[in-house]
């Protein structure tokens, strides 16, 4: 597996050098709107420390993660009104994965509705 490379997007978003819709931030993670959403409301949450992905991130950090994403997909199915959420993350190319900073999807869901591709 390829080495955390400090440019990609994500980090620069981190860095403030790049803008982001932030709806959520705590010592451990950060939490900003999908600027390609596939329903409304849907939402990136990451870890401020370094990871490429699932498969190299640290449990201490994996766990902040799971517990912001679980804040956030409370607050998403209140605020869209939704009937369910979509949780998921994607690693590596083969993966799925784009941005290679782990960010975990959560993505509101109202019966009936197709996401977007
Ligand atoms: P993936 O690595 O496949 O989980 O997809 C990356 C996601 O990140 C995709 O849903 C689009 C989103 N994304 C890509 N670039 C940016 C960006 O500059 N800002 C924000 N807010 N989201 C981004």
């Amino acid at each position: 597996m390829a080495t955390y490379d400090p440019n990609n997007i994500f980090a620069k978003i981190l860095r403030g050098e790049l803008p982001a819709q932030k709806v959520y931030e705590d010592a451990h993670t950060l939490a900003f709107m999908d600027i390609s959403p596939r329903a409304p409301g849907h939402t990136l949450i990451i870890p401020k420390n370094p990871a490429r992905n699932l498969l190299d991130v640290e449990p201490d950090d994996l766990a902040h993660v799971a517990v912001t994403s679980q804040k956030i997909a409370q607050a998403v199915m209140k605020a869209f009104g939704a009937d369910g959420v979509t949780v998921q993350q994607f690693n590596e190319s083969a993966g799925g994965q784009v941005v290679f900073h782990l960010h975990v999807h959560v993505i509101p869901r109202h019966e009936g509705v197709s996401l977007k591709p």
